[in-house]
């Protein structure tokens, strides 16, 4: 059958009579019945891929690029006068993450499937996931974010496991949903879940009854952890999450002729951070419940799982008190002691110990002593691993450490995203690089090609004016598409430094007030969903939607100068953002961001990129050369140094540097005051003049100075477009497939 046969035969009647829903849904089946078709599982070993978080965005375009009908569809949708992209938006997007360490899982599983691996994806079925972002006063409030509809990508098994807790037991059942490669199998991505989850539960914004874990264990991802029952929620969705993922991968591998002794032969896991660490005890556990002794438990395991670090942030390495565990999954707490009993006597070091003497669990320990593979996630960040963060631990297993530098999907980030882009592309390439994407590099050859850099402006122009448009109608913003834009997109964090770039803004819209007007128009759009407990990110929030306030009324400034903040920024917006984009805002204090994965996809797409040299960033830099990026900032050395003898003072940028201390008073003066509020922006000030842990300031004067020349470069529009197109060339190196072929070489070895 052909797809338009199928269609036909799911509709019933001609597509023309169809209401958009009823195609959506008609898709959606013959996706799920082809996808089908390409199940199967090759080879004896498999790749379990389990995480807290897979950000998989809407399915449907993916799945249709992936199984190679997108063309078809959409032209018999054409002929039918009906338009995909319509219809796309029908879908809900499930937000099963926070940010880059749940779009990575995502961007695996699809290259893990085009690649031909055996491999599954292990994670929880959050119901309301991520709380979607409001703008409410000027602030952010949160809001429950149903995904899950009647007809959606999960299909519902008969699979379940029992997962005991201290006083309670639940019956964990098991959802798929299915990964379809590029022009390959289907692999898929497991989401555990319970029967008596209660939606109706969730009262005022995202609030809930946290000891209700029957009713709420899988109702949203990540809830608030600022206090202890939300810390304890955490530990329970855990537990639930590795204890289902490790029977089910027993009972796989067992089906398929596994002794249990020969488990490596069979499985090997991913952990993606610390969040399905309690893996490695509760297999051990399993294994003993199984007959096996606790020696042989402890080497089968070792020889299976292997861990990835996302952070070396302090606060994000995961830390549990064992009374919390006690109270848990008190089963845990005698093997976890006996782990941290044999490391104790084996190197007699504390700070190598599992638990510490505060009688808290280091759960990057475990998988660093229990795992056999230590894995960082760019060239950068690896050193710092080595080199400073877990450098005892280097000592100790120098043989465990590898990097492995990000990458993200180019049939999402590319293909789907921006298909004028990819057409032009296949134009003058051909389509070898949908497959290997190192053949972006011939477009090399056309960088001194007028034509083609005049029609890669026109490109980007195209994206600019759609992304006006969408936000024109999705959120009510008006933006002038013929302005810069200039782009920073991604979770709010101090040590991303959403602040310098308020405070860039603050000195442009000052500059602009004396009379300084830029050449070309610039837009700075924001977009950043703040922990609900974070009360500094939200006030940076505030400041952006107060000075969006400010600018927007004020028609001196805003001819040349605006700032958006886009709510609720997620998959599906990035999709939108990123395709337009002129100037990528990747300006994270160095050292401090492990890999970054949007600063991938916005040089994927033409845009240039303005950072530090701080994770990817670092590689990007050397791909690109110092003529196509702009780069500023101290380097990660200097910043280590700084935090080693303590000798930073933001008082003294603060008090002695003119620039800096106008913009900072800017954020409590009365424009500020007159659309804000002043706690809020106390606070924020008070943060940046006295504490200022991530250097904004010490940064800031070499950060205006670049930012200012990338702005009178972008001028030269051919010179420009030569930047971009250099950029595409060189992001070849960043598909998670090369990422995927360096994790079966080195980690997985299927
Ligand atoms: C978690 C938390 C939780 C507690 C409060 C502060 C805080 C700060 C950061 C995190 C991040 C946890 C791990 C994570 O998401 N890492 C990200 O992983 C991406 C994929 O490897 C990588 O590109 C990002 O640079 C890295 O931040």
């Amino acid at each position: 059958m052909n797809t338009e046969e199928r269609l036909l035969n799911h509709l019933n009647k001609p597509v023309r009579d169809c209401s958009d829903q009823e195609i959506y849904d008609a898709l959606l089946e013959i996706v799920q019945d082809m996808a089908k078709e390409r199940e199967y599982e090759e080879g004896k070993k498999k790749i379990y891929y389990i995480s807290a978080e897979f950000l998989i965005g809407k399915l449907l375009s993916n799945n249709l690029i992936n199984l190679g009908i997108y063309d078809e569809v959409k032209t018999i949708l054409t002929n039918a006068g009906k338009d995909i992209c319509i219809i796309e938006e029908l879908e809900q997007e499930p937000s099963l993450g926070n940010g880059g360490l749940g779009r990575l899982a995502a961007c695996f599983l699809d290259s893990i499937a085009t690649l031909g691996y055996t491999g599954s994806g292990i994670g929880i079925n959050y119901h309301l996931g991520l709380f979607k972002q409001e703008f409410k006063h000027k602030l952010q409030k949160e809001v429950k974010n149903p995904w899950i509809t009647e007809k959606s990508w999960l299909t519902k098994t008969e699979v379940c496991y029992p997962v005991a807790f201290k006083d309670f037991t639940v019956q964990a059942r098991k959802y798929e949903i299915a990964v379809t490669g590029y022009g390959n199998r289907t692999n898929k991505l497991n989401l555990f879940d319970i029967d008596s989850v209660d939606e109706s539960m969730v009262g005022e914004g995202i609030s809930f009854d946290k000891k209700d874990i029957a009713g709420n264990l899988t109702l949203f991802l990540y809830p608030d952890d600022s206090d202890e029952e939300g810390r304890m929620l955490r530990i329970y969705q855990q537990y639930f999450m590795v204890s289902s993922g490790a029977q089910m991968i027993l009972d796989e591998c067992t089906a398929k002729g596994s002794n249990l002794y020969d488990l490596s032969d069979y499985a090997v896991i991913q952990i993606n951070d610390t969040h399905p660490t309690m893996v490695i005890p509760e297999l051990i556990r399993l294994l003993m419940e199984k007959g096996m002794n606790m020696d042989d438990a402890i080497e089968v395991v070792k020889k299976t799982c292997a861990y990835t670090n996302h952070t070396i942030l302090a606060e994000a390495l995961e830390k549990w008190p064992v009374h919390y565990l006690k109270e848990v999954v008190p089963q845990l707490v005698p093997i976890i002691e006996v782990l941290d009993d044999r490391i104790r006597r084996k190197f007699g070091d504390e700070s190598a110990a599992i638990i510490d003497r505060n009688d808290v669990v280091h759960m990057a320990h475990i998988d660093i002593h229990y795992g056999f593979s230590v894995n960082g996630v760019a060239a950068l960040h690896t050193e710092i691993l080595k080199n400073t963060e877990l450098n005892h631990f280097y000592r100790l297993y120098p043989e465990k450490f590898n990097n492995k530098t990000n990458g993200i999907t180019f049939r999402r980030w590319l293909l789907h995203c921006n298909p004028l882009l990819a057409d032009a592309i296949s134009g003058l390439i051909g389509d070898g690089y949908k497959k290997d994407a190192t053949d972006l590099e011939k477009l090399g050859d056309f960088l001194n090609d007028e034509h083609v850099l005049s029609n890669l402006l026109e490109i980007k122009q195209k994206n600019k004016t759609a992304l006006k448009k969408y936000l024109e109608q999705t959120q009510g913003l008006h933006i002038d598409e013929n302005s810069i834009f200039d782009i920073q997109v991604k979770r709010l964090h101090e040590y991303k430094r959403q602040q310098m770039n308020v405070l860039y803004v603050i000195y442009k819209y000052l500059e602009i007030k004396k009379g300084k007007i830029p050449k070309t128009p610039i837009t700075v759009i924001f977009g950043a969903k703040a922990a609900p407990a974070y009360t500094i990110a939200k006030d940076i929030i505030h400041a952006i939607l107060c000075l969006q306030d400010i600018i927007s009324a004020d028609p001196d400034v805003n001819p040349y100068l605006n700032v958006v903040m886009v709510e609720n920024y997620n998959v599906t917006l990035a999709e939108k953002l990123i395709p337009a984009c002129d100037i990528s805002e990747q300006i994270s204090l160095a050292s401090k961001e492990a890999s970054g994965t949007g600063n991938m996809k916005f040089m994927l797409n033409g845009a240039v990129t303005l950072g530090t040299e701080d994770g990817a960033n670092v590689e990007i830099h050397q791909l690109v050369g110092d003529d196509n990026i702009y780069i500023f900032g101290a380097t990660s050395d200097e910043v280590i140094a700084h935090y080693k003898e303590g000798d930073y003072s933001a008082k003294d940028y603060y008090e002695k540097d003119p620039v800096i201390h106008e913009a900072v008073e800017f954020l409590t003066g009365p424009e500020m005051l007159a659309v804000g509020c002043a706690d809020n922006l106390n606070r924020l000030k008070q943060e940046l003049a006295g504490k200022d842990w991530f250097m904004t300031l010490l940064d800031f004067n070499d950060y205006r100075e670049k930012k200012e020349r990338a702005f009178e470069d972008y001028t030269d529009r051919i010179a420009w477009a030569k930047k971009m197109l250099v950029n595409i060339s060189k992001a070849g190196y960043f598909s998670s497939d090369r990422t995927i072929e360096e994790y079966n070489r080195d980690i997985w070895k299927l």
